[in-house]
């Protein structure tokens, strides 16, 4: 490895010792970068390395909030505006009891590389809340949603930085926030937030753009293999937005889908996933996987189990984690290559282990980074964003079939790189390539800053 791209993996491990999602995040795209940094020698003098793993402001703030029983609650909220290099700093919000400031900054750096990636002028950033909004009341979370506004609103803006949903921040919770912030604003800001409902300036498909794009993808990725996505095995980790929209697709596409899961346990139905049920569980009765069995009671249900995902010891053609971060580890990616997997693509954020990625690609899996193949949702929300800025609304079809070229034309970037660099079919160091290629060349043109 390039000695600069070394020794800046070193200084930033150095300064950054406990953030161990972040250090991960950063290894993985600067080890891949390599080949890049080590045709530019300018980069050095520059510090393109240094200013790419900085974010440009990190908050942190106190959320207090009182829950139904009278008791005051103390929960840390975050933003972390990592990059404006080529717009406005754009990226969701976690509310999730696992969130710290590692978590905040892995994604917020992964999330400057994917919305590059779109073609589209958004910047990177990551904000959300260590909040469990699991078993709360609706009037817990509005309240929650309030606080957490309270602080937030001076950091954002249409222009600035517009949040978006996340793990555990839907429809409901940024129907809450931005009713807050449009208060305390006094103002119609639509842009400020994506993933509105349609029936205040949301866009049509934002729902279903992460899992509809990640199919997209993958799509494209088998097509360049000469493989059909028809009447495939599809398993796919977590029961949420961007997991019930990936089955939505594949089952629409022609394939089979036999899991699901959550952070309890995994339903494996060999029938093929009956979604209207899981969407009945999740996004109306907010209830817990296992609940399918009830309707279905030969399916299967799986206790989860220590940290393994019974999803991944399924026999299938096509892994699809949706779930979060480190699902799929080596263990995993073994059994998956035993079993005769095609495609592992990740819906989730970095859902994969290094040790897992490096083994698929070694055993020849095709390989859907994080980065590329869930940025459809992030996209989409570029296009409400165009939306809210010209008060217009494009039709469900015609924003599906923006989300179908832009993800097509992320595809080919990424298999364009990984010719380019001497890597073809690795489409993890391809992705990373063909993102950090463009945010240097912004970062040099736009100087010292
Ligand atoms: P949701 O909150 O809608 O769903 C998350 C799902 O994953 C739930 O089924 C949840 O189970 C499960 N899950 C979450 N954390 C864990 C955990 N620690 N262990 C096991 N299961 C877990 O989130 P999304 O679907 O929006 O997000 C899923 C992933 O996709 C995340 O990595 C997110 O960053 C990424 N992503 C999301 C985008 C979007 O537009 N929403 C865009 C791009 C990426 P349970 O309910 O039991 O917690
Ligand atoms: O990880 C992601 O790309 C998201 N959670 C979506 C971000 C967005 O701004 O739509």
């Amino acid at each position: 490895m390039n000695e600069y791209t070394k020794a800046v993996i070193d200084s930033t491990t150095e300064k950054n010792p406990a953030e161990t999602e972040y250090l991960q995040a950063v290894r993985e795209v600067l080890t891949t970068i390599d080949p890049v940094v080590e045709k530019h020698k300018e980069f050095k003098k520059l510090a393109i390395l240094e200013r790419m793993v900085e974010p440009e402001r990190t908050i942190m703030f106190r959320v207090p909030w009182v829950n139904d029983e009278g008791q005051t609650i103390v929960n840390r909220g975050f933003r972390v505006q990592f990059s404006s290099l080529i717009g406005p700093y754009k990226g969701g919000l976690r509310f999730h009891p696992s969130v710290n400031l590692s978590i905040m900054k892995f994604l917020g750096f992964e999330q400057i590389f994917k919305n590059a990636l779109t073609g589209l002028p958004i910047g990177g950033a990551k904000g959300g809340s260590n909040f469990n909004p699991k078993g709360k009341s609706d009037a817990e979370i509005m309240r929650f949603c309030q606080s957490f506004m309270t602080e937030l609103y001076r950091h954002i803006g249409h222009d600035v930085d517009v949040p978006a949903g996340d793990i555990g921040v839907g429809g409901r919770e940024i129907g809450y926030l931005f009713g807050q912030y449009r208060r305390i604003r006094d103002a119609y800001e639509g842009g400020v937030l994506t993933g509105k409902d349609p029936i205040y300036g949301g866009s049509l498909a934002r729902t279903e753009a992460t899992g509809y794009g990640l199919l997209f993808f993958m799509r494209e990725m088998l097509a360049a293999n000469n493989i059909s996505i028809k009447d495939k095995t599809v398993t796919i980790s977590g029961a949420g937005n961007v997991a019930i929209y990936a089955c939505e697709k594949a089952q629409a596409m022609g394939a089979k889908v036999v899991t699901m899961s959550d952070s309890n346990g995994c339903i494996y139905d060999e029938n093929g996933i009956d979604l209207a049920l899981v969407k009945e569980i999740k996004e109306v009765k907010r209830g817990r996987i296992k609940e399918y069995l009830d309707k279905h009671p030969e399916a299967k249900y799986i206790e989860k189990s220590g940290s393994a995902n019974p999803a991944w010891t399924t026999k299938t053609d096509i892994a699809l984690p949706c779930a979060t971060q480190n699902e799929l580890n080596l263990e995993d990616a073994k059994t998956l290559v035993k079993n005769g997997v095609l495609a592992v693509g990740e819906g989730a954020n970095m859902p994969c282990t290094e040790e897992a990625t490096i083994y698929l690609l070694e055993h020849k899996i095709l390989v859907a980074p994080a980065k590329a193949a869930n940025a459809g949702g992030v996209a989409t929300s570029a296009i409400e964003m165009t939306q809210n800025s010209i008060r217009y609304y494009y039709t469900f079809d015609e924003v599906v079939e923006k989300l179908d070229k832009i993800m097509t034309n992320i595809f080919k970037s990424c298999k364009d790189a990984s010719e380019k660099y001497g890597v073809a079919g690795n489409y993890v160091a391809g992705a990373n390539i063909a993102a950090f290629e463009k945010l240097a060349k912004a970062m040099e043109a736009q100087g010292v800053v």
